[in-house]
């Protein structure tokens, strides 16, 4: 029994796939909260073959370099920017992520994000709970349309073609920005490729769809709100670093821009800075993305899923140093 593999798993996860490591391996789950600290983490890899982590466990080379017997990290998600992909490759540690199970799941709340802002529906549901519905007013919690509009997407992978399907039902115009062309997304899609710059000036609505990486950090900035139109509306379900949080709170404030829905912050897991939050025309959520009942178990079995095939020398299905097995 003890030859079993150790699988290590940092948040507690959807049952399925806690089920489905028993089936092969032994789990070693870390409790419900808080989660692992970095010395306690490298404490439990001392002696785990695999590792199934979380945007929020910091990745890095000494805790790689603890898990002596470590041969996979599974990231419990489709960015990986929290994990040294070089520490783990020297070392040929398979490193795994979830992509496709969190797409629409991401695109939806993409879209939330997007009709709560330019609707101002977290306001609304506060003045009506709050007993200020006393009269009505033809100027009361004037948002924007959305129906008809154009929303610019930054970034052209899964999440970003996704959330360019659902703007067609609302009739908007689609421009995107991405570092190559896609003539069959925009064959499909009947979306328009263009610069940042004007896509940044043309857009109603922006919305991110970029990993987080050395190009993407504080890709928009200053320079880049003030290029928007003074009603535009910002959406981040990306990775908060991808933009200046600080010039975005200011940008807000001086009315450089419309608003913001954001689902992403430039730190996590905590709430972010008051400055950003007082604000009427933001609206918040705690990185719920992917955060649907379908959308984590599909994630978990993922995961799982690589796990199983490198601890059995196979080539995993979703491997991001495709160096190791080639
Ligand atoms: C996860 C995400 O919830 O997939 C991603 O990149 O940000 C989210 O789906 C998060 O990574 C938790 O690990």
């Amino acid at each position: 029994h003890s030859l079993r593999p150790k699988v290590l798993v940092t948040r507690e996860i959807p049952q399925p796939a806690l089920d489905r490591i028993k089936e092969f391996a032994r789990l070693d789950l870390w409790p419900a909260f808080p989660p692992p600290e970095k010395g306690e983490l490298q404490r439990m890899l001392a002696d785990a073959d695999a590792l199934l982590c979380m945007i929020t466990d910091p990745i890095d080379d000494d805790v790689i370099e603890a898990g002596k017997k470590l041969r996979v990290i599974a990231n419990y998600g489709v960015g990986y920017d929290n994990i040294d992909i070089a520490a783990a490759t020297r070392r040929r540690i398979a490193v795994t992520n979830t992509p496709d199970a969190l797409t629409e799941a991401t695109a939806d709340l993409a879209f939330a994000l997007l009709l709560a802002t330019a609707r101002n529906l977290i306001a609304a549901d506060r003045f009506t709970r709050d007993g200020f519905w006393i009269a009505w007013h033809p100027q009361l919690l004037l948002g924007r349309d959305v129906f008809g509009s154009t929303l610019g997407i930054v970034g052209l992978g899964r999440i970003g073609e996704a959330v360019a399907r659902r703007a067609r039902g609302f009739n908007m115009h689609v421009l995107y920005t991405a570092r190559r062309r896609n003539p069959k997304a925009e064959a499909e899609l009947g979306i328009e490729y263009c610069t940042l710059e004007e896509l940044l000036r043309r857009s109603d609505f922006v919305s991110l769809h970029t990993p987080l990486t050395l190009e993407t950090r504080h890709l928009i900035g200053a320079k880049e709100l003030n290029m928007m139109k003074p009603t535009a509306i910002l959406i981040n379900t990306a990775r908060g670093g991808v933009v200046d949080q600080e010039a975005l709170t200011e940008a807000l404030q001086q009315g450089v821009i419309g608003g913001a829905g954001l689902d992403v912050f430039a730190e996590e897991p905590v709430a972010p800075e008051e400055a950003l939050l007082e604000l009427p025309n933001v609206v918040v959520s705690p990185h719920i993305g992917s955060a649907t009942v379908e959308a984590r178990t599909r994630m978990g079995l993922m995961a799982v899923e690589n796990i199983q095939a490198v601890l059995e020398g196979r080539r995993p299905p979703n491997l991001v140093n495709s160096e190791l097995f080639s």
